[in-house]
C-alpha cells in the first residue's frame, strides 16, 4: 500500500464518518425542539440529558472484526448500525416512552429496529429502550440516509448502566458471580426507584405528568 493510498483511504473514512456526525446533529435538533416546545406548553422538561458520539475509527474496526463484517464502507454501512449514537436520559419511564414516540413518529424518520430492554431487561439487569432510526441528511452531492442508534433511559437506568459498564471493562467481561448478582439486584432497586418517583410525580402533577 502506497502513502497516497493510505491518504485516500483516510479521507474516505473521514467523509464516511462525517455523514454520521450530520445524522447526529439532525437528531439533536429534533430532540432540542421537542424539549423546548414541551417546556413552553407544559412548563416541564422531559429530558434530563442528551449525549451523542460517533464511534471512533478504532472502535468501529474492532466491531467490524468482532461481527465478521467485510472491511469495505458499503458493508460497514449496511451492518454496523450504531456508528452514530445518541443517548437520551429522562427523569421518568413515561417520558422515555413519550420521547421515543414523538421522535420515531416524525415523518422523515424511518425506524429500522427497536429493542425494548425496559419491557424485557437483559439477563444482567440492563434496561433501556433502543431504536435504530434512519434520518435524511442533505449534502452537496444529494440526499443520503444515515442510521442513528438512539438509547432512551431514565436517570436511574443510566446510573446503573454506567457502573455496570465500568465493572464489565475492569473485569474484562469476566465479572465474578457475586458482583453479577449484586448488579442484577441493583437493577431491580433502580426500577423500584423509578416506579416510586413516578408515583410521587403523579401525586404532584396528576396522571398526565
Ligand atoms: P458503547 O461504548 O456504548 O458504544 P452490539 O452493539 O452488537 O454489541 P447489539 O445487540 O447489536 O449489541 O446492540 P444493543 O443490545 O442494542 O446494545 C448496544 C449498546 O447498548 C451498547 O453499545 C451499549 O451502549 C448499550 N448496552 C447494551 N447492553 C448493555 C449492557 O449490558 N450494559 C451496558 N452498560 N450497556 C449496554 P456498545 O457498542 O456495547 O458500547
Amino acid at each position: 500500500v502506497t502513502a497516497d493510498q493510505v491518504k485516500a483511504l483516510r479521507q474516505d473514512i473521514q467523509r464516511f464518518l462525517l455523514q454520521y456526525e450530520f445524522g447526529l446533529r439532525e437528531i439533536e435538533t429534533k430532540l432540542s425542539i421537542l424539549r423546548d416546545e414541551f417546556l413552553e406548553l407544559h412548563d416541564y422538561n422531559p429530558i434530563e440529558h442528551v449525549s451523542s458520539r460517533v464511534k471512533s475509527p478504532e472502535s468501529l474496526l474492532e466491531k467490524v472484526a468482532r461481527k465478521g463484517v467485510a472491511r469495505d464502507l458499503d458493508s460497514i454501512r449496511a451492518h454496523i448500525t450504531d456508528i452514530a449514537g445518541v443517548r437520551v436520559t429522562c427523569s421518568f419511564v413515561a417520558d422515555v416512552h413519550r420521547l421515543f414516540s414523538l421522535l420515531t413518529q416524525q415523518d422523515d424518520v424511518t425506524v429500522r429496529e427497536v429493542k425494548d430492554y425496559i419491557a424485557h431487561p437483559k439477563p444482567n439487569g440492563y434496561q433501556s429502550l433502543h431504536a435504530v432510526i434512519e434520518i435524511p441528511v442533505f449534502l452537496s452531492t444529494g440526499r443520503t440516509s444515515v442510521p442513528v442508534e438512539v438509547q432512551f433511559r431514565t436517570i436511574a437506568m443510566d446510573f446503573w448502566a454506567s457502573l455496570e459498564h465500568k465493572i464489565y471493562y475492569k473485569y474484562d467481561a469476566a465479572v465474578p458471580d457475586q458482583l453479577t448478582t449484586e448488579l442484577r439486584e441493583a437493577a431491580s432497586t433502580a426500577a423500584e426507584l423509578d416506579a416510586r418517583m413516578a408515583r410521587l410525580h403523579r401525586q404532584i402533577h396528576g396522571p398526565q405528568g
